[in-house]
């Protein structure tokens, strides 16, 4: 195991494929139906296009990328894992003490199937929500950025998929086939997990997704990062070092359009949102629904409030709680509680459970934490222009399909509603059919001229890497 990769092979590895010929064969064999996953489903007419993408040339922590003129298709995907560490033992759970396992136990087998395969089904989902984006993309910076999500979702693929090929043998060649076979929002065959399913429509969608979504992807890999299994372990590892940059996408537009809009509405001294849709930005009040939307169906990614599968996933010592090595406590949580939202007498009340039962909203508040303070710096920049409306982030039971709440209709203050009371508002708390035609009525076409932003965005503070904000990130040839 080194920390470069080896990218004289046919699939760049740092893992000696070399070595196993019988695993290099499959992979060899899947490749190509990648590709053809990858034409079909990837981004949009983009095949022939040189984009400034970085690629990961080693696995060290400083100095791992190169960033180069590269097609999408010629993208050199392929398998990365962190170095082992010497010594590593489970850290928590039953087998806490053992050392780490570097081959699959076989009666966890088929838990840590499920769990590989969910995660690496999210990856190519997500590059399908997106794939139309790019034709109207609002400048070339963000053009690039999206297509460097892209090629770093499919690159999470490869590393579930080589974890399947080379730990779970027949099945887990199926399982990577069918990862390729399902397609978000396909009403036979779809993405295992709801909010992949959800559409990407335009690019507030998407900057909110990965925002929202992208980062349940960090506290999930962080999870898995702490698994006794030390193949996986490691790939999250690796992992969490490209989900950064999504989550900065993110962040930095939904911030850029609040930028925009806030600015324009004090240089034209404007609040009621018509008049700031007449200025051709986007109202405050529909990004707010866009992050009622995306924060609540991604906070049913994290699965049950009360789920003993998360107890199991626990004790057997596959997925930790995020940053488990750091936490101060016994690691077994046998005689632990933790406190879950639910419903008691059409209120909304709290409840103490077997905290090994809760991990799943245990991770979720960890999210919450991190994801408040995202919205308290995008606050930040409505306010230093002077404008009074804050964003915010609804109760945790509002619009939930998934655990505690599910079934019930909370308003974003959280009080209890009847499902008439709730319609009757819908409109004003998610986004409406005619907030995604107005939305997408600005993002008709794409803006290509390098350092040219469309109206309702504000330009970066800074380019990519060490260009300027007016390099010419993606030519069309
Ligand atoms: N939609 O015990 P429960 C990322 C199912 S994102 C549909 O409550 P559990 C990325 C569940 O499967 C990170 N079904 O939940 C981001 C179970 O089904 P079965 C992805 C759902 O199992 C952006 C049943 O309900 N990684 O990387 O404790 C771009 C009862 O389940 C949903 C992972 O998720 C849902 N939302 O937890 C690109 C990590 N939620 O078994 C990439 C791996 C639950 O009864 N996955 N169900 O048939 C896991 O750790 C767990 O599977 C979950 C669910 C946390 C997702």
């Amino acid at each position: 195991m080194t920390s470069n990769i080896d990218y004289i092979d046919k699939i760049p590895n740092n893992v000696d494929l070399g070595r196993d010929r019988v695993l290099q064969r499959a992979l060899e064999h899947w490749q190509p139906a990648y590709m053809g996953w990858w034409y079909d489903m990837g981004p949009n007419e983009s095949h022939n296009y040189d984009v400034y993408l970085r690629t990961a040339i080693s696995v060290d922590p400083e100095g791992w990328a190169v960033f180069d003129y590269v097609k999408m298709p010629q993208y050199r995907w392929g398998i990365f894992l962190v170095p082992p560490t010497a010594g590593r033992e489970v850290n928590f759970g039953t087998n806490k003490g053992q050392p780490a396992w570097q081959d699959v136990p076989g009666e966890y087998r088929s838990m840590l199937r499920r769990l590989i395969v969910t995660q690496g089904d999210t990856e190519p989902a997500s590059v399908e929500q997106q794939r139309m984006l790019g034709m109207c993309a609002p400048s070339l910076y963000d053009l690039r950025n999206i297509y460097q999500v892209n090629v770093e979702e499919g690159r999470h693929l490869w590393a579930m998929v080589y974890l399947l090929h080379r730990y779970f043998g027949r099945d887990g060649r199926e399982e990577a086939e069918a990862l390729l076979d399902r397609r978000s929002g396909d009403v036979d065959n779809p993405r295992i997990l709801g909010a992949f399913n959800e559409p990407t429509p335009d690019w507030l969608a998407f900057y909110m997704f990965t925002f929202f979504t992208d980062r349940d992807g960090k506290f999930q890999l962080s999870s898995l990062a702490e698994s006794g299994f030390d193949p996986l372990a490691r790939t999250c590892r690796f992992m969490l070092t490209e989900e950064a940059h999504h989550m900065f996408v993110g962040e930095t537009g939904v911030g850029r359009i609040v930028q925009r809009t806030a600015e324009l509405m004090a240089e034209h001294k404007v609040d009621d949102p018509d008049h700031v849709r007449a200025l051709g930005v986007i109202d405050l009040q529909t990004v707010q629904r866009y992050l009622n939307f995306h924060y609540s169906v991604t906070l049913d990614l994290f699965g049950g409030d009360v789920s003993s599968n998360a107890a199991s996933f626990y004790t057997t010592g596959l997925k930790g709680r995020y940053e488990e090595t750091k936490i101060d406590d016994d690691h077994q949580l046998t005689d632990a509680t933790y406190r879950v939202g639910t419903v008691k007498d059409n209120r909304v009340a709290d409840e103490e459970i077997p905290a090994l039962n809760a991990l799943n909203e245990r991770l979720r508040d960890d999210y919450i934490g991190e994801v408040q303070a995202g919205v308290d710096r995008w606050n930040k920049v409505i306010e230093k222009n002077g404008i009074p409306f804050r964003l915010r982030l609804p109760h945790k039971g509002f619009h939930r399909q998934i655990g505690n709440f599910a079934g019930f209709h909370i308003s974003p203050d959280g009080d209890v509603l009847t499902e008439k009371q709730w319609n009757a508002k819908r409109d004003e708390w998610l986004p409406s059919q005619s907030d995604y035609t107005f939305v997408q009525a600005m993002m008709t076409g794409r803006v290509v001229e390098p350092g040219k932003f469309a109206n309702w965005i504000a330009p970066p503070r800074r380019g990519v890497h060490t260009q300027p904000i007016d390099f010419e990130y993606v030519r069309f040839n």
